[in-house]
């Protein structure tokens, strides 16, 4: 009989979310051991054979949102999340300008680009080294830093280095920071990204600080972070065979290298598993199910442009306040390793490893490319040039944050926000079932996974972790008692 296990919450930071397991021996033999009821199950292998990814509070930012001044949500949607509200800065200026067929300054598109590199740089150190690795080795021997669950903890080559460098990772996530607010203003929640440009005007003291944190991080990620993944990967090496998911990859692309944003450091594109090649993105056959998510169904999928946030709880079937993406119907896997695989940087493996190698080979990548960028940034000239959002029509903002494709979706009538969607990465991997009745990316990984202690499946925990999910960002409202809480934002 299958054995479910609850884990809630799951993430070591930004909460909220609950993963549900059943685990149960597959493969083996039934044998009767009492001839009156009693039959037992005699080899196999003991695994997860199905998983409920739970958002568990309300996502709201939406409806407050609505009726509100379009360039409001350049300000409040760097709210959602902590960890990467310059991606969300970024997609709401992106969507006003959309509307607008804007173009910013190369001042503005160099220096978005740093702040954002400046983010991605600091969340991925701090997912291996703060969020992940607690899975694969001990921590060091003091508070906060020991795992509650010791189990399956392997010795290999380099693995003590890991350990140690923990502690050093928040050095290197402070840096990172840091240098994020030198043009950013402030990190987290930077207010640089406004529409028509950006707020900093650079100076060469500025550039020359940035430089020394930037050239301090490379070496941290060739000498530290690279070698970790590479010790874990190497004492792990069965991960690369667990937690493929849905083998779909997505990535709207980011980073643009021209005006026009035609060409990026990390290209838009998918690939799915049955195709077995990467394609252009059908943006049309987006939509979001609702079925199994405690929203309001019109019995359609619908495109986030038309997207509705009407709560309804609670929901015979519904186990999550995340909507369910979907791509042509289908669950996709979004984040790093979707970048890496659709930009053809990375190619050895989708699974739990393949996830850890993509992302710490990403953070070099973007790092190298910052070092350029800093280069092009032209004194004196422009950062800014005059926007003015259109007293109505629509916008669209693609880009990626640290963990994946984001996206915003807004109308505008009247000068007023009608409309706003956003689909968060985390709504991507960590979704429930869609309206097909196909489980999520996540929940895809985690069924297969083979589990040694049915009441300590740190197994789940690494394959959950691998996508590093923040459901800050999937869902947004909070209550201290634990009850989730309908926020009805009236219009302004
Ligand atoms: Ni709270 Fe986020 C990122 C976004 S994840 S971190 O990266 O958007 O859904």
């Amino acid at each position: 009989m299958a054995t479910v296990t609850i884990m809630d919450p799951v993430t070591r930071i930004e909460g909220h979310m609950k993963v549900e397991v059943s685990i149960d021996t597959v493969g083996g033999q039934q044998q009767i051991v009492d001839a009156e009821v009693s039959i037992d199950t005699v080899g196999g292998q003991q695994q997860i054979v199905d998983a409920r990814c739970t958002g568990t509070l309300f996502r709201g930012f939406e409806k407050l949102l609505e009726g509100r001044n379009p360039h409001d949500a350049a300000v409040i949607t760097p709210r959602i999340c902590g960890v990467c509200p310059v991606s969300h800065g970024l997609a709401s200026v992106m969507t006003l300008e959309d509307a607008a067929g804007f173009m910013v300054p190369e001042n503005a598109r160099v220096l978005r680009n740093l702040v954002l590199g400046s983010n991605f740089v600091m969340s991925h150190i701090l997912h291996f080294y703060l969020l992940a690795a607690l899975d694969f080795v001990p921590g060091p021997q003091a508070q906060p830093w020991q795992s509650a669950w010791q189990v399956d903890l392997r010795s290999g080559t380099g693995l003590g280095q890991v350990s140690q460098n923990i502690a050093a990772a928040v050095e290197a996530r402070r840096r990172a920071h840091e240098m994020g607010a030198i043009f950013g203003g402030r990190m987290p929640s930077a207010h640089a990204y406004i529409p028509g440009g950006f707020t900093a005007v650079p100076n060469q003291q500025d550039i020359d600080t940035f430089r020394a944190h930037l050239n301090w991080l490379v070496n941290f990620i060739n000498n530290s972070y690279l070698p970790d993944v590479q010790a874990v990967a190497a004492a792990y090496g069965d991960y690369f065979n667990i937690g493929a998911g849905s083998e779909n990859l997505l990535a709207f692309g980011v980073f643009d290298l021209d005006d026009m944003g035609q060409q990026k450091l990390l290209g838009r594109g998918q690939y799915e598993k049955a195709m077995g090649q990467v394609q252009a993105v059908d943006l049309q056959a987006i939509s979001e199910s609702v079925t199994y998510s405690w929203y309001q169904d019109s019995g359609n999928d619908l495109h986030p442009s038309q997207g509705v946030q009407e709560a309804v709880y609670p929901k015979a079937e519904a186990y999550s306040w995340l909507k369910a993406p979907r791509l042509a119907n289908k669950p996709y896997e979004t984040g790093a390793l979707a970048r890496m695989w659709v930009n053809g940087d990375y190619r050895d493996s989708i699974s739990v490893m393949g996830r850890h190698q993509a992302r710490a080979q990403e953070t070099l990548k973007i790092a190298e490319a910052m070092n350029g960028w800093l280069n092009e940034l032209n004194l004196g000239q422009p950062v800014y040039s005059d926007y003015a959002c259109p007293t109505s029509g629509t916008g669209i903002g693609l880009t990626e944050a640290p963990r994946g494709a984001l996206g915003h979706w807004m109308r505008v009538n009247n000068s007023k926000l009608e409309k706003y969607q956003i689909i968060t990465p985390t709504c991507w991997n960590a979704s429930p079932k869609d309206s097909l009745g196909a489980n999520g990316p996540m929940e895809q990984a985690l069924i297969g996974t083979p589990v040694m202690d049915p009441s300590k499946p740190v197994e789940a925990l690494r394959v959950i972790h691998s996508f590093d999910p923040c459901l800050s960002c999937a869902v947004h409202v909070m209550q201290p008692d634990g009850k989730a809480t309908i926020v009805k934002a009236g219009s302004v």
